[in-house]
């Protein structure tokens, strides 16, 4: 194809969920542009690629104008002219300019703004849909796979005003059809809201969609989905925990505290808590069941768990190659999170999830708890062929985009293929 040459690169501050700043960039060419909005997370890994906020007293420090400046005036004129198809070429560009180990420089959400917009323009310049472009690039071949949708129903941590520990609570339903699922999901997230109630249990959200309460232990958020699924009457049903443990792990100790179950636990005894929870509830995967420096420990949790389900590794990887290939090596978990923020480019994005499915890892694209309504990471899972995609409740605007979108693309390909 010849090539597209990119005439303008822009970014501008816009507001995430939370309200909180991140970039949005776009990238035109004379046959189409792409607009990418850059998602952040609270629960963030230490290894991540770096989101550069402004500091000072705006937006409480965390206004993204510098990262934007950097788009502007040092990004636009490095891609000026350059070839939009060349996407690889760009981001090696862009790793290059950058010149840190951890895009410290201009910042990871100016990069992965600009790239995941170059992805985007390339694929508005080819008359291909988003989804179907990721797919060329990341040469899969073996025809269309969409991803079963993880639906969150009730989250803690960091990411509700509450005592419950673990971060996430996800119901994965088994069905046929995307469509289907993300039905189930709705229905279990409704009767879920009643159950709530009926127990005196508030029904507020959390910053991704999901119910919010103060519990009287973390199995008690078990016990009430548990209730919720018998009332739809559907059988079907997977369950999925993000503990987030490092953020409950505490490094003096080397414990686990767990303030809702007012105890704390050595790896080996929260494993086992994770074992016992597995035999009296359907638990399908567990993300982030360990801190994410203990490669030890995880292998210890391998061990155990490995064969009854997903462990999968989010803050443990941070979608970095050089993290998950330490992982194949010792052994450890067996499924990877996809998040193109902890990384900074598509291209690098492409290459951590080429190695996991080399090696036989399933792969989980995850939205993060500050989304903008950009739907790209529907595509991305459906381009790469991912196993499951996490986007939060079947409530908020920017969550249910991303399962709009995983829709329509189901839509579109089974009424062409
Ligand atoms: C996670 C993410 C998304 P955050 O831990 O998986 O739920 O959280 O975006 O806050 O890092
Ligand atoms: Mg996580």
């Amino acid at each position: 194809m010849p090539k597209i040459t990119i005439k303008n690169t822009f970014a501008r501050q816009i507001l995430d969920s939370r309200g909180i700043p991140t970039v949005e960039a776009t990238v035109e060419t004379a046959k189409g542009s792409g607009t990418f909005g850059v998602p952040g997370g609270i629960s963030t890994g230490k290894n991540e690629a770096l989101e550069l906020r402004d500091g000072g007293t705006a937006f409480s420090g965390k206004g993204v104008s510098q990262a934007v400046d950097h788009v502007n005036n040092v990004i636009a004129k490095k891609l000026h002219g350059m070839d939009v198809l060349a996407q690889g070429k760009i981001d090696q560009a862009l790793i290059d300019l950058d010149g840190t180990p951890n895009k410290a420089r201009l910042g990871a959400n100016a990069i992965l703004g600009v790239s995941g917009a170059v992805c985007k323009a390339a694929a508005a310049a080819k008359k291909v849909p988003v989804y179907k472009y990721i797919a060329f690039l990341h040469k899969h071949k073996k025809g269309w796979k969409l991803p079963q949708p993880s639906i969150l129903l009730i989250e803690g941590g960091l990411h509700g005003d509450t005592n419950l520990d673990i971060q996430e609570f996800m119901v994965i339903p088994q069905a046929d059809s995307v469509a289907k699922a993300i039905e189930m999901g709705a229905d279990i997230f409704q009767s879920l809201r009643k159950v709530l109630k009926l127990h005196r249990l508030d029904t507020d959200l959390g910053f991704e969609g999901g119910f919010a309460p103060n519990w009287e232990g973390n199995g008690q958020a078990f016990d009430m989905i548990m209730k919720a699924v018998k009332e739809t009457g559907y059988k079907s049903v997977g369950l999925a925990i993000d503990a987030a443990a490092s953020e409950f792990y505490d490094v003096n100790h080397k414990e686990y505290v767990l303030k809702a179950d007012h105890t704390s636990l050595s790896a080996e005894r929260l494993v086992s808590l994770y074992n016992q929870w597995a035999e009296q509830y359907p638990i399908v995967a567990i993300e982030d069941g360990l801190m994410e420096e203990d490669f030890e420990d995880w292998q210890m949790m391998q061990d155990r768990l490995g064969k009854k389900m997903l462990l999968i590794g989010d803050d443990l990887f941070t979608t970095q190659k050089s993290r998950l290939q330490k992982g194949i090596d010792l052994g450890i978990a067996n499924a990877i999170i996809i998040k193109p923020n902890q990384v900074g480019t598509i291209t690098e994005t492409l290459e951590t999830v080429a190695l996991a499915q080399k090696h036989g890892y399933k792969v989980v694209a995850k939205h993060r708890s500050g989304e903008t309504n950009d739907d790209f990471i529907a595509d991305l899972a459906v381009g790469i062929g991912a196993d499951y995609i996490m986007s939060g409740s079947v409530a908020r605007g920017e969550r249910v985009a991303k399962y709009n979108r995983l829709m329509a693309i189901e839509e579109e390909l089974s009424s062409k293929f």
